[in-house]
């Protein structure tokens, strides 16, 4: 008795494995470069529907926060450093972004669509 779950468990485990690699592939990777406090591109189209990998680069001296509400994220880049930013998969739509250290002026959009 004590060893029947173990099958069923080795079966998932095997088809989250094989999964993994192709929920990988399937993400779209946006890439974002900060400079000067400003994204670019201030705007990128996504497709809806599949996760999305942001790799967003910070060539300015002093570090910035990546944020979005309504992607729910929230990360601190170091200046002149890289982050990689996952998101879930997105509904149609324009979702707002921004640096929390410069939320006035530096924000950005990913369209979904
Ligand atoms: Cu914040």
């Amino acid at each position: 008795m004590n060893r029947a779950p173990v099958l069923p468990l080795l079966a998932l485990a095997t088809a989250l494995a094989a999964a993994a690699p192709a929920l990988a592939d399937d993400a779209a990777t946006v890439q974002i470069t900060l400079k000067d406090h400003k994204f670019d591109p201030a705007e990128s189209t996504v497709p809806a529907g599949k996760p999305i990998v942001i790799q967003l680069a910070n060539q300015d001296a002093t570090p910035a926060e990546f944020e979005s509400k309504e992607l729910r994220v929230e990360k601190v880049v170091a200046g002149g450093g890289a982050i990689t930013v996952k998101v879930r998969a997105l509904k149609p739509g324009r979702y707002r972004f921004f640096d929390d250290y410069h939320e006035a002026t530096t924000e950005g959009f990913l369209v979904a669509q």
